[in-house]
């Protein structure tokens, strides 16, 4: 007899665009180790491959990601869960910032805890009506992790940030709006194509996207002075791509650029 079990993670190309999907629905995609290494492992695989331009991650059913399985138990000790979270969520959140492309989040539900973290550390989020964001770690006795410590005062302002991760309430759709947490909500039935949508859009871009990401990325822990250190060795390269060769030609030519990330 053989038992065949799901993939954790469903990995799906549409052209240029890799889609990383959770699935795990019957625990609203909760995080395992297996979960968190096939998530970066997708992104470092994305980073590799020259035909894909874009990232987004996604959930199966009714969930996006409800943060740390907890059935598969928080260990004893502080040493176990700093090496857990060393050995597993640092590697999947660095993966997704280090990656010269642009993540989507396509929220599809909930995101609660590290699973909030996760859509916190993409670049965009598109959220269905129904999803909702919950920093769940109060609820439980625990610190914000995964990142969410780091970007959710940079989206939302310290004063919010320290209002949703001490209280741990639920933030819908169009509160998540309102404070900046989202780039868009659409309906529910919706958020495939418009996630699809915003993807290709990117995917069209030229090189600089990528460069974009780092200069955006790295903005708010830089100075002036670096920040225009680094705006200038980006330029430079981004001068000397095939992409901005193309750029320069099509506008003195009158017609639409066609850009192939080089
Ligand atoms: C789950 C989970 C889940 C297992 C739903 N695990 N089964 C922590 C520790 C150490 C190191 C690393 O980092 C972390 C980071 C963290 O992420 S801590 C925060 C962990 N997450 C949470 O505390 C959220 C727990 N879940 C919930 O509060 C609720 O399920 C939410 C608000 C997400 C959704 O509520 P409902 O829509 O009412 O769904 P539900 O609660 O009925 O859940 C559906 C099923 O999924 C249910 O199973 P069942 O067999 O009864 O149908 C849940 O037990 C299961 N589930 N989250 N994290």
């Amino acid at each position: 007899m053989s038992i065949t079990t799901a993939p954790v993670v469903l990995t799906t190309r549409e052209a240029a665009v890799l889609i990383l999907t959770l699935n795990r629905p019957e625990v609203l995609n909760g995080l395992t180790d297996e979960v968190l290494d096939a998530v970066a492992e997708g992104c470092r695989a994305a980073a590799a491959d020259d035909d894909v331009r874009v990232v987004v991650i996604t959930g199966a059913g009714r969930g996006f990601c409800s943060g740390q399985d907890l059935r598969a138990g928080l260990d004893d000790g502080v040493a176990d869960v700093s090496s857990h979270l060393r050995d597993h969520y640092v590697p999947m959140i660095r993966a997704i910032r280090e990656l010269e492309k642009p993540v989507i989040a396509s929220v599809n539900g909930v995101a609660a805890g590290a699973g909030m973290s996760l859509a916190l550390a993409c670049d965009f989020r598109i959220a269905a009506e129904s999803a909702s964001f919950i920093q769940a770690f109060v609820r439980i006795g625990l610190v914000p992790d995964a990142g969410s410590s780091y970007f959710l005062p940079r989206l939302v302002g310290t004063a919010k940030a320290l209002e949703l991760t001490m209280l741990g309430e639920t933030v819908d759709s169009a509160e998540a709006l309102r404070i900046g947490l989202v780039n868009k909500v659409v309906a529910d039935d919706e958020l495939a194509h418009a996630t699809a949508e915003f993807a290709s859009r990117l995917a069209r871009g030229p090189r600089s996207v990528g460069l974009i990401k780092q200069l955006i990325s790295k903005s708010l822990d830089n100075d002036l002075d670096s920040q225009l250190e680094r705006e200038e060795r980006a330029q430079a390269e981004a001068a000397s791509s095939a992409d901005c060769a193309e750029g320069v030609a099509a506008f003195m030519g009158k017609r639409p650029a066609q850009f192939t990330g080089n």
